[in-house]
């Protein structure tokens, strides 16, 4: 099982073109942290976090998978209806659906230059990234009963990592909150991530609930299930 989910995690970055493995050119850097309320099977939100990577911009996680409540009903009260991704700039005052919409405001406030052509609005872009996750099947879209943690956790990642994708799938599937620390390469976070955690290695999560910082993805999902699981 192990082997068949890093083997079709990789396969989605490949297909991919492995973008959100190392940042672009990247412009002003945001005051306030960006919240993104998205599910991991969802490919529109894929291209979100892609741009996150890209960007080197952080991200505070509001995880919506199917089923689930936590943040869907929040955002059903913020922005009126469930449909992800969902982007709140406090930095520009701006909240908005459509990932479309979402990447070209990223580009337009925190990059230089426009996105590249897979993140845009077009049908064989769309088809590109749906395509691209079929070998995950349901994984990271559906919800599974959980306990709220009282502070979000934190996970080093990057997008094209497939790893940090079976990490992110399991974060979403039991609702847990996080604040995404972008360190695709390239990114002017590593240095910092290095000398906290002693090597260059993703995926990293810290939970300030429990004190806990580890790596290994099969680890840190183990972990959350017996911490936060409740199936
Ligand atoms: N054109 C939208 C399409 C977004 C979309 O269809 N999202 C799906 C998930 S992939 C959704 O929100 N479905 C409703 C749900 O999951 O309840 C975009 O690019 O953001």
């Amino acid at each position: 099982m192990r082997f068949f989910d890093v083997a079709t995690a990789t396969v989605t970055t490949i297909l991919r073109g492995g973008l959100g493995l190392r940042t672009g050119p990247v412009g002003p850097r945001p005051e306030q942290t960006l919240i993104v309320y998205e599910f991991e099977g969802c490919p529109f939100c894929r291209k979100v976090r892609e741009a996150l990577s890209i960007l080197d911009l952080d991200a505070e996680v509001r995880p919506c998978p199917k089923r689930g409540h936590r943040f869907r009903d929040e955002l059903m009260e913020r922005g009126g209806k469930a449909q992800f991704p969902y982007l709140v700039d406090p930095n520009a005052g701006v909240e908005m659906y459509e990932s479309a919409d979402i990447v070209d405001h990223l580009f337009a406030e925190y990059g230089q230059g426009s996105a590249p052509a897979m993140l845009r609005e077009s049908a064989p872009a769309t088809f590109a990234v749906a395509l691209s996750g079929l070998g995950r099947g349901s994984a990271g879209a559906f919800v599974r009963p959980s306990k709220p943690p009282e502070r979000p956790l934190e996970l080093y990642s990057f997008e094209a990592s497939p790893f940090c994708r079976l990490v992110r799938e399991r974060l979403c599937e039991l609702e847990l909150p996080y604040r995404l620390h972008n360190v695709a390469r390239g990114s002017a976070a590593r240095a910092a991530f290095v000398e906290r955690s002693g090597k260059m290695q993703v995926p990293y999560l810290v939970d300030p609930n429990t004190g806990v910082e580890m790596f290994e993805s099969a680890d840190i999902n183990e972990y959350l299930d017996a911490t936060y699981g409740l199936d």
